[in-house]
């Protein structure tokens, strides 16, 4: 069976997958498909954890994070940007168009400006009043998250077998002003070799960071382990970890790898995945560790 095109999404993100898809489709590069693909959720106001609509830290402030790799090794980043919808994008111009590979808060801002993004108010009518509603009590606690859809990480191999990845979210909910989880880190919420696979994550960053999580699901690949076992994996070193309740957050990982196979794995039930495979997009429900 061919393996390409072939896009892998964390949650349900259909349109969002078809667009990559439709990006390789038409013989474009996997680097093109995620960010395309990408973008669709940071568009999407609906979304409470990407992009436009996402909800704000607790000031009020909506601050996004984003990054990319390339079938080269190259990534690039953004972090807690206000203002700026299409992070992803950004993140993209800093790895092609700059000497550095992250940009953060307001320097972030200004290139983007200087590149021709335009600054709009991020903070919707829902999402404000689910800030409002959150004040009332301001109490701080991850949720474990049952919504299907959430921070969108994509993985995408391309005709030439080439893979790219990118990861873009607005961070948890009410978070710390100046917080910034795994979404834009390197390793973390995004790892992409291109002899190996890729991996992302979605979740709890804080945990995924402190076990660089998609670069041990990537460097798993490596030794031998397939997308679904490096998952299994990276998600028991989180759990089995000395004190933690993972009974209170919820990660989730997805894999790729350079033969096409995939995997997907989180702590909790209702994590899931979107796959455009052979023709078909379809939405995975995740196998999970806490049953
Ligand atoms: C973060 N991993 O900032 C992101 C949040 C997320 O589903 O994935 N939410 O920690």
């Amino acid at each position: 069976t061919p393996i390409r095109p072939l896009v892998i999404a964390t949650w349900d993100t259909p349109l969002a997958v078809e667009t990559a898809a439709k990006v390789l489709e038409n013989g474009g590069s996997a680097l093109d498909a995620v960010e395309q693909g990408c973008r669709i959720e940071e568009a999407n106001e609906k979304g409470q954890s990407v992009g436009k609509g996402g909800l704000p830290d607790r000031d009020g402030n909506v601050t996004l994070d984003a990054c990319i790799m390339d079938s080269k090794g190259n990534y690039g980043a953004v972090l807690a940007v206000k203002n700026i919808k299409h992070v992803v994008s950004v993140a993209r111009k800093v790895m092609e168009e700059t000497p550095h590979v992250m940009l953060v808060g307001e320097g972030a801002q200004q290139f983007a400006i200087s590149k021709g993004f335009e600054k709009e108010d991020l903070l919707t009518e829902a999402s404000k009043k689910a800030w409002e509603k959150w004040k009332e009590t301001s109490e701080y606690k991850p949720i474990i998250n049952i919504e299907n859809h959430d921070t969108i990480g994509m993985l995408a191999i391309d005709k030439d077998g080439n893979i790219s990845g990118a990861c873009t979210t607005s961070g948890l909910a009410y978070k710390m002003a100046g917080r910034v989880g795994d979404s834009p880190i390197i390793g973390g919420g995004l790892f992409v070799d291109n002899e190996i696979g890729g991996a992302s994550a979605t979740g709890l960053g804080e945990e995924v960071l402190k076990t660089v999580g998609s670069f041990l699901i990537v460097e798993l690949m490596r030794q031998g382990k397939s997308p679904q076992e490096a998952c299994e994996i990276a998600i028991d070193r989180i759990v089995k970890k000395p004190g933690k309740n993972f009974k209170d957050f919820q990660v989730g990982y997805i894999a790729l790898n350079k033969q096409g196979e995939i995997g997907g794995y989180s702590i909790h039930e209702w994590f899931s995945y979107n796959v455009y495979q052979n023709g078909e997009n379809k939405n995975i429900k995740s196998d999970f560790y806490n049953k």
